[in-house]
């Protein structure tokens, strides 16, 4: 196999060379691009809290296929084994309900940096850096407004919550000297026909301002908005609009999840269109079916146009790339491998455009020539790069991977 790649691979640099790129270049910057890998898929965002009850706050993983991790060494030995099958480096997103707590019920305006410390030494063992969030879903306290709520001991409550959360990130962050990036995500919103949105909104951003008041200088924050969410169809209090103005107004960085947008909304044009006003970015790569569904990333047209799109812009360095999906109706390791992959292949199919040919085409009027490239390039043998840079970091190549998962689903996860 590796002889076959090498050589597709040979005749690949070539066809690129010919339009002016340089694939050594793109393996490079594939080497250092790394994926947030959301640690929610593992267990269907179920969490280790000792009081843990049903998944709320308007998200819904769907399906029952067998061996979901059901604590964290399980949950650490699947993030491994997915890792082991990505070529790379990445980093782990874990959310708060994922503490280490020991069997000990600690309440979510109780938490504390002792909770993630074998988090951090874990992650410290196994070289990967860690990212962070804060939990208001799944909580007696969840209701339908939390950050935003006009009762002042629940709003409180959270506002407590994610200050903590904070500065677990930023313990987090120091630790591995490199910033812990904390997105914060909230559901508030209404069921039904509701009249006092100002108010719901003035409270999230008194919030948000009460949290943020402290500078931290090993973590930065992020904020998510969305659409809607289930049992909250008619009003979401931190729509797109809301964290869009508040992330500019405040220099955060805003998270785009490309399953938060109505259906034929393109998540892609958002790139420029906010970077322009607000440092960095932070991805929520999903996959979006009739709704907010959060099936497995593909290698489909929005997430194509999306990492196309950041390239184009020269965002690189600006944008963090987290994922975020939680499918329970398929092997939860090949759901890490197929989308995490899928992720780094458009953004090698990104990286071999001739951006500066084609920007030259546009900017001189000859559109024919512009759309010539762009379409064409979609053919050129990106696969050989992408295959080859699996190669060199030791991983399967294309669909070999799909024996090692079914082993692990053999001899480990069908057991559980
Ligand atoms: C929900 C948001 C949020 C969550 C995770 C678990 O719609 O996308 O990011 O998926 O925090
Ligand atoms: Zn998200």
């Amino acid at each position: 196999m590796k002889e076959t790649v090498n050589k597709a691979y040979a005749i690949a640099k070539e066809r690129y060379a010919a339009i002016g790129v340089d694939t050594e270049k793109v393996l490079e910057q594939l080497q250092n691009f790394h994926l947030s890998m959301h640690c929610w898929q593992a267990d269907d965002v179920k969490g280790f809290e000792v009081q843990a009850g049903a998944l709320s706050g308007g998200i819904q993983s769907t399906g029952n296929y067998p061996g979901a991790a059901r604590n964290i060494d399980e949950l650490r030995a699947d993030i491994l084994k997915a890792k082991s099958l990505i070529p790379g480096t990445h980093r782990l997103n874990l959310h708060e309900i994922y503490g280490d707590f020991k069997g000990k019920v600690v309440d979510r305006d109780e938490v504390t940096v002792d909770y993630f410390q074998s988090w951090i030494d874990w992650a410290k063992e196994n070289n990967t850096k860690l990212d962070f969030n804060s939990s208001s879903f799944s909580h007696p306290k969840s209701g339908s407004l939390t950050l935003s709520n006009p009762d002042e001991s629940i709003r409180k409550f959270w506002v407590e919550h994610t200050k903590r959360c904070r500065d677990i990130a930023d313990a987090m962050g120091k630790a591995q000297d490199d910033p812990c990036i904390m997105n914060v995500w909230v559901h508030d919103g209404c069921k039904d026909v509701s009249v006092n949105h100002m108010l719901y909104r003035e409270t999230l951003k008194k919030s948000l301002d009460e949290i943020f008041a402290e500078d931290k200088k090993n973590m930065k924050d992020c904020i998510e908005g969305k659409v809607f969410g289930i049992g909250l169809e008619s009003f979401t209090v931190g729509s797109h609009d809301f964290y869009t103005a508040y992330a500019a107004k405040n220099n955060k960085i805003l998270t785009i999840d490309t399953g938060h947008y109505h259906p034929t909304e393109v998540p892609a044009d958002k790139v420029s269109g906010v970077l322009a006003f607000v440092p960095e970015l932070m991805l929520h790569v999903s996959r979006p079916i009739r709704w907010d569904s959060d099936h497995v990333t593909i290698m489909d047209d929005m997430t194509q146009e999306l990492f196309s799109e950041i390239v184009r812009a020269n965002a690189l360095d600006r944008v963090h790339y987290g994922l975020d999906y939680f499918d329970g109706s398929i092997n939860r390791i090949g759901a890490y491998v197929i989308g995490s992959r899928a992720a780094q292949k458009c953004m090698c199919k990104a990286l071999l455009e001739p951006k500066e040919t084609i920007s030259k085409y546009e900017l001189e009027g000859r559109t024919f020539e512009t759309l010539a490239l762009v379409e064409e390039c979609k053919a050129l043998p990106w696969n050989a790069v992408y295959d080859e840079f699996c190669v060199r970091n030791d991983v399967p190549v294309g669909e070999a991977y799909m024996a090692d998962i079914l082993k692990y689903e053999k001899e480990v996860t069908s057991k559980r």
